[in-house]
C-alpha cells in the first residue's frame, strides 16, 4: 500500500476514504485535500530536509495553536476554525514517520479561500487584521518554550553569507548568467544587518512571530471574505514584528505573481500598502515600541530583498530548497523580488507617511 493511503489510515482508523488531491501552492511541504465519509483534512508530508527537529516542530505548533484556540475561545470566536488541529497517529505523536517521511494531518478549515495574487485592498486589510490579531494573541506567549525550527531564518546578514557561498561554489554553473542579480545584491550589503544588529543590541525588541505571512498563508472565509485562519505555522518563533509585516508587503502590494516573467507587470501598489497598514497596525499598533516604529517603512524592503536573494541563492545552488515547477523558476522569482525592491526604494517616503498616519 502506498505510504500516503498508509498515513490516512493510521490517522483515521474509522473512516472511509473517499479523496486525496494536492492542495495549495507551498514551496516547502507537499498538501494534500482528504475526504473521507465523515469529514475533509489537510495531510502533509513534513519537508524534513528543512525541517530536521520534526518532534521539536510539532511541539511548537501544539503549544502555539492550543494558546490560539483558548484565545478565540474567550473572544467569542470559533476555537475550530480559528486555527489548525492536529490528528494523532496511533502512538499518540501529532505525526507519524514512515520510512524516511514524516506526515501529519489536521482537520480541514472549509469554505475558505486562498489568494496567491492580491486584487482587493479589502482583502489585504483582511490579511493586516489576521497577521495583526495574530501577533497580538501571541503577545504574552513564552517564547522560551519554542524550539527555533530553522537557525537563523531571518538574519539577513547571515543569508548573505549564504549567497556569498552559493555565487563562491557555483555548483549549478549558472553564475555567469545572472551576473547583474549577484551584483544588485552586493549593492545592498550594508543595509542587511539594519535589523540584525538592533536585535543583537536589543534596540529592537524579540517578539514570537509568524516569519511566513505571504498571503496564501491565510484563509479568508468564502461567504463574508473576512480572515478565518492563519496557516502555516511551521515558523513560529522568536522573531520580529518587521520580518511579518515586512514578508506580507512583499507578497501582497503587488498585482504580479511571484513568479512572473514579464516585469512590466510587477507593481508596487501603495494602496495595497496602505490597507494592509491599516488592518495590521490596528490590531497590534499599539504595542509597537518607537524603534519599530522608525524602522517599519524599511521592513518591506528588507525582507522583499532577503527573500529575492533566497531565490537566487537557490538557482545558484541548483533548486534544491523552493520547490520548482519550471526551468529557471527560482531565477524568475528572484527578479520578480529584486523589482519590487527597487520600487520600494523609489517609494520610501511614501511609505513612512503612510505608517505614520496610522500609528
Ligand atoms: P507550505 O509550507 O508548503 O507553504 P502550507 O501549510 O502553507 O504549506 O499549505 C500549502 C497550501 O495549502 C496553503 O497555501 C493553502 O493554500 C492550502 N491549505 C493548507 N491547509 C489548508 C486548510 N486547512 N484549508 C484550506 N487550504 C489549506
Ligand atoms: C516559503 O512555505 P511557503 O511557500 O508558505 C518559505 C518562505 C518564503 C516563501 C516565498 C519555510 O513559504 O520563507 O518567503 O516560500 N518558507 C520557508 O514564497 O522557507
Ligand atoms: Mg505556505
Amino acid at each position: 500500500m502506498n505510504n500516503i493511503i498508509k498515513a490516512i489510515n493510521s490517522f483515521l482508523p474509522d473512516e472511509k476514504l473517499i479523496s486525496c488531491e494536492p492542495l495549495g501552492n507551498g514551496h516547502i511541504n507537499s498538501t494534500f485535500l482528504v475526504s473521507t465519509d465523515k469529514d475533509k483534512y489537510s495531510l502533509q508530508i513534513i519537508n524534513t530536509n528543512i525541517f530536521k527537529d520534526v518532534e521539536g516542530l510539532m511541539s511548537n505548533l501544539q503549544l502555539v495553536t492550543h494558546h490560539i484556540r483558548k484565545k478565540a475561545s474567550n473572544d467569542g470566536d470559533d476555537p475550530q476554525r480559528a486555527t489548525l488541529k492536529f490528528l494523532s497517529a496511533p502512538d499518540g505523536k501529532k505525526y507519524l514517520q514512515l520510512s524516511d517521511r514524516a506526515y501529519r494531518m489536521y482537520k480541514y478549515i472549509d469554505n475558505v479561500i486562498t489568494i496567491e495574487k492580491m486584487e482587493s485592498p479589502a482583502h489585504f486589510y483582511s490579511a493586516g487584521i489576521a497577521f495583526g490579531n495574530f501577533a497580538q494573541m501571541l503577545s504574552d506567549f513564552d517564547a522560551s518554550l519554542l524550539v527555533e525550527t530553522i537557525k537563523n531564518f531571518h538574519n539577513t546578514a547571515s543569508r548573505y553569507l549564504d549567497f556569498e557561498k552559493a555565487v563562491s561554489d557555483n555548483l549549478s554553473n549558472r553564475a555567469d548568467e545572472v551576473e547583474s542579480e549577484i551584483e544588485f545584491v552586493r549593492q545592498r550589503r550594508d543595509f542587511m544587518s539594519l535589523f540584525v544588529d538592533k536585535l543583537e543590541k536589543g534596540d529592537l525588541p524579540l517578539r514570537v512571530t509568524h516569519n511566513d505571512t505571504k498571503i496564501n498563508n491565510v484563509l479568508f472565509d468564502s461567504k463574508t471574505g473576512e480572515p478565518a485562519a492563519v496557516i502555516d505555522l511551521d515558523t513560529v518563533m522568536p522573531g520580529s514584528y518587521l520580518y511579518d509585516f515586512g514578508d506580507a508587503i512583499r507578497s501582497g502590494a503587488t498585482h504580479a505573481a511571484e513568479d512572473e516573467k514579464d516585469l512590466s507587470l510587477v507593481d508596487f501598489d501603495l494602496e495595497l500598502y496602505e490597507a494592509f497598514t491599516k488592518g495590521y497596525l490596528s490590531k497590534c499598533g499599539s504595542s509597537l515600541t518607537d524603534v519599530e516604529i522608525e524602522m517599519l517603512p524599511y521592513a518591506s524592503i528588507m525582507l522583499t530583498l532577503e527573500c529575492g536573494m533566497r531565490f537566487l541563492t537557490d538557482h545558484l545552488n541548483g533548486d534544491t530548497y523552493f520547490k520548482i515547477h519550471r526551468y529557471g523558476h527560482n531565477i524568475d522569482r528572484a527578479r520578480t523580488q529584486f523589482k519590487l525592491v527597487k520600487l520600494m526604494e523609489d517609494n520610501l517616503d511614501n511609505m513612512r507617511s503612510i505608517i505614520q498616519k496610522y500609528v
